[in-house]
């Protein structure tokens, strides 16, 4: 069964030092690398929200970042501007092997809608066209890492496993944020959505 490796938003504003720091970002990305020799296919996806993204609390009079407000697609968590295109916070961490990538897949550049997500915007409807590039190429099996555990590469997995690819999250090599129990959350979603869970 071919494979592709899934490498969630490795970039600078989610490693220590960023606008979005997730603790120990950057541990994961050696043995990133070395997981890339070891499979078909290489997907980066990189956050890219337009200066202003609605998804930041600095677009939302009276808003801190981490307040949790309703949108027209569902909650959504107001974050700290990050990942703004063409910025050094949006960049891949220096060390991370972008060479062996066959494909990088930006998402939240849309202003109106976030993006956790690798194949749907936060609406769960409108693609970003990943899912076509990984069957046309014959790929079936999945493996995810990188940022964030709980958000990110969570939305990814549970959509690619409802998109029927056989999905497996390398917890280790993931790092999380964690807000108000966010991560066991995710971890019970994945299970019960029959995402592989490893380390
Ligand atoms: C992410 C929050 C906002 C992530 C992206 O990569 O998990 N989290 N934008
Ligand atoms: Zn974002």
């Amino acid at each position: 069964m071919k494979s592709a490796l899934i490498v969630i938003d490795v970039q600078n504003d989610f490693c220590p030092g960023g606008a979005l720091a997730v603790g120990a970002g950057d541990v994961i990305v050696p043995g990133i690398n070395a997981l890339m020799e070891k499979t078909d296919a290489v997907v980066l996806t990189q956050d890219w929200h337009p200066a202003g993204h609605s998804s930041f609390a600095s677009s939302h009079e009276g808003h801190d970042p981490y307040a949790v407000i309703q949108m027209p697609y569902g909650a959504q968590v107001l974050w700290p501007d990050h990942c703004i295109q063409g910025s050094t916070g949006a960049a891949f961490h220096a060390d991370l092997n972008t060479d062996r990538a066959d494909m990088i897949i930006r998402k939240g550049y849309n202003p109106a809608i976030d993006s956790y997500s690798a194949f749907f915007e936060n609406d769960h409807q409108t693609p970003t066209g990943l899912e076509g590039y990984l069957r046309t190429r014959g790929i079936k099996a999945l493996t995810m890492v990188g940022l964030a555990t709980d958000f990110c590469v969570n939305f990814s997995a549970l959509d690619a496993a409802k998109l029927g690819f056989d999905v497996t999250v390398h917890m280790d090599l993931c790092r999380a944020i964690d807000l108000d129990g966010s991560l066991v959350a995710a971890v019970e979603g994945m299970k019960a959505a029959g995402v592989t869970l490893t380390s």
